[in-house]
């Protein structure tokens, strides 16, 4: 059978789940948020990875379904977790399309009785190349009602300062090609300096993601990130054991 089909079925039997993985305050070693991962475990073939699906549902129409049950699981996990904990959400770059996604966002808040001001949206910026005015509003849109945008696997793809000059993000993710190696090479070094300098001068935080050693995680501290992810620190977890290791800090 086609993978389509299996995973329209798939959608509509709500067999999508979530993983999350922690976000860790380099202040206190603290959790902070986590980020919401969908997992696909298909009955026969077994795991599927999102780079797989998510694709997919991109190319046949049903990302925007996806991606609410991602965002409605996303919001009643988060409930159970300690109230100062965030979740984060990917989003695709095609749910700007219609125009609607503020509207079905905050309903999906309104229903759940979930707080704007713990729920983050990630976005890349392959997502800022096509019709950038009509996305920015939409993000502004989000962010006027309490919600953080946060810019994802900054600095590789079409990134440009500018998108600085027209939004502000709450945080940048610094992409995981520059952190994995910082111990390495000089150059990505001075990457991360300058995106923590630009940072700290913008009022964003910094989210180093990718930290796969404690080497990596001593520098980047150092060097000012806000924020560390990585499986150093933790690997995606079920939402039970967000709250349990938010309990103990690292
Ligand atoms: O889960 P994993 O760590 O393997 O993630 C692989 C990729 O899939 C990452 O780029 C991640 O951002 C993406 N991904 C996971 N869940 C979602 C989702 O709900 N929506 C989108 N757009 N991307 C997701
Ligand atoms: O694109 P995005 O940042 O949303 O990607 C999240 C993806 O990154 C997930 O697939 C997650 O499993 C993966 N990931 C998280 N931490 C690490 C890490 O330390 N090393 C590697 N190689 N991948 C990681
Ligand atoms: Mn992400
Ligand atoms: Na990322």
């Amino acid at each position: 059978r086609e993978l389509e089909t299996e995973l329209r079925e798939a959608i509509a039997n709500g067999e999508i789940s979530l993983e999350f993985q922690p976000v860790y305050s380099v202040e206190d070693w603290s959790i902070v948020s986590a980020e919401a991962l969908a997992r696909w475990n298909h009955p026969t073939r077994g795991p599927i990875s999102p780079e797989t699906f998510i694709p997919l549902a991109e190319e046949c129409g049903l990302i925007g379904e996806l991606e609410a049950q991602v965002l409605q699981q996303a919001c009643e996990a988060a409930l159970q977790w300690p109230s100062h904990i965030c979740v984060a959400v990917n989003l695709s770059p095609l749910q700007f399309h219609s125009g609607s996604l503020p509207s079905r966002v905050i309903d999906t808040l309104e229903s759940t009785g979930f707080p704007p001001e713990r729920l983050q949206m990630e976005v890349t910026e392959s997502l800022l190349i096509q019709d950038v005015d009509r996305t920015f509003e939409q993000l502004e849109a989000l962010r006027a009602h309490g919600i953080q945008v946060l810019l994802d696997d900054f600095g590789v793809g079409y990134s440009s300062l500018s998108y600085f000059q027209r939004f502000t993000f709450d945080r940048v993710k610094i992409d995981r090609s520059f952190v994995n190696e910082i111990d390495r090479s000089h150059t990505a070094k001075a990457i991360v300096e300058a995106i923590v300098r630009l940072g700290r001068k913008l009022q964003m935080g910094v989210v180093a993601e990718g930290v796969e050693t404690e080497e990596q995680m001593h520098v980047l501290s150092a060097m000012g990130c806000t924020h560390l992810q990585g499986y150093f620190l933790s690997r995606p977890v079920n939402s039970k054991l967000v709250s349990r290791a938010s309990l103990q800090n690292v």
